[in-house]
């Protein structure tokens, strides 16, 4: 790496393959695949190809609340797609998801099959679908699309800016610390202020736009994202602290941060789901 303060951006920037930082192995300035790989297929029209990293919790999660209101046909099944192996580069994940990024979903009982990537499109779909956690009413309909947007927006900056600085990067600078931390508690106290009148983010139903940002900054405020709880004083968030502890408490919930879930507690991971009693 070069000294930041010598450095000149050169007239046309080339891939330098030795960038360092926790994901450099992976991070490539080009799309499509680098490998041939089919999907696996289970016996349930649901395929997800995930990881539980938030983006993939967040649809985890939604599938099983939908399980939790007795919807049968969201049965699924969820496969592991590890990231840092480069699975996300295989030739049938790219063709479910262009971007090569977790989660993509396929659904098999329309025909052809649907595919389905970016976590927000996938929730919608799913929530449409299945005629549960998205508000039909047009302003109730317009507020949880805000929020699940500014989730989706909002996310790069707590993952791919602050989350890369803080704890991916190798060496701690100050200049994009501060600028991604600002940004971070400045979320953070929107969402507390939304929080201060209300129980749930769109009101007193809870919805996709709760599961979406649950994921996100729910975590942050469990302390269970870049340990950096501390750092950023998440205690002070308090409404968003007391909805976090709502959220978490429930059963669905719990159950859909366990799918693909390859580290931490072993008694918490479950690589692949292919049936609700794989999580009891
Ligand atoms: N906006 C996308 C972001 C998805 C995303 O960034 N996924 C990460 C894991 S959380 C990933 O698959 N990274 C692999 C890579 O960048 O190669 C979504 O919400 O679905």
């Amino acid at each position: 790496m070069t000294d930041t303060s010598d450095y000149t951006p050169p007239r046309v920037w080339q891939w330098e393959t030795e960038s360092g930082g926790r994901f450099a192995e992976i991070n490539r300035p080009v799309a499509g695949p680098t490998h041939d790989k089919e999907l696996p297929v289970g016996k349930h029209p649901l395929q997800l190809y995930s990881l539980a990293t938030p983006n993939g919790v967040k649809v985890t999660v939604l599938l099983e609340e939908l399980l939790a209101l007795g919807k049968k046909e969201t049965e699924y099944d969820a496969w592991l797609i590890n990231i840092l192996e480069g699975d996300q580069f295989g030739s049938g994940f790219v063709e479910i998801n262009p971007n090569s990024k977790i989660p993509a979903l396929l659904d098999r009982s329309t025909n052809p099959p649907t595919r389905v990537f970016e976590s927000g499109a996938i929730m919608v779909y799913l929530a449409e679908k299945f005629g549960a956690f998205l508000p039909t009413e047009s302003s109730a309909r317009a507020e949880c699309m805000s929020w699940l947007f500014w989730q989706m927006s909002s996310a790069a900056f707590l993952g791919g800016g602050f989350g890369h600085f803080y704890a991916y990067a190798p060496e701690k600078w100050e200049y994009p610390i501060n600028r991604y931390t600002m940004e971070v508690k400045r979320q953070l106290d929107v969402l507390d202020r939304n929080l201060a009148s209300r129980q749930f983010i769109c009101g007193d139903e809870y919805n996709i736009a709760d599961i979406a940002i649950h994921a996100w900054y729910g975590a942050l405020v469990m302390g269970k994202l870049y340990e950096a709880g501390e750092f950023l004083d998440v205690a002070s968030y308090k409404n968003v602290v007391r909805w976090t502890q709502e959220v978490q408490q429930r059963p669905a919930v719990r159950r859909g941060q366990r799918v693909n879930r390859v580290w931490g507690d072993e008694e918490k991971q479950l690589p692949e789901r292919h049936d609700a009693s794989d999580l009891d």
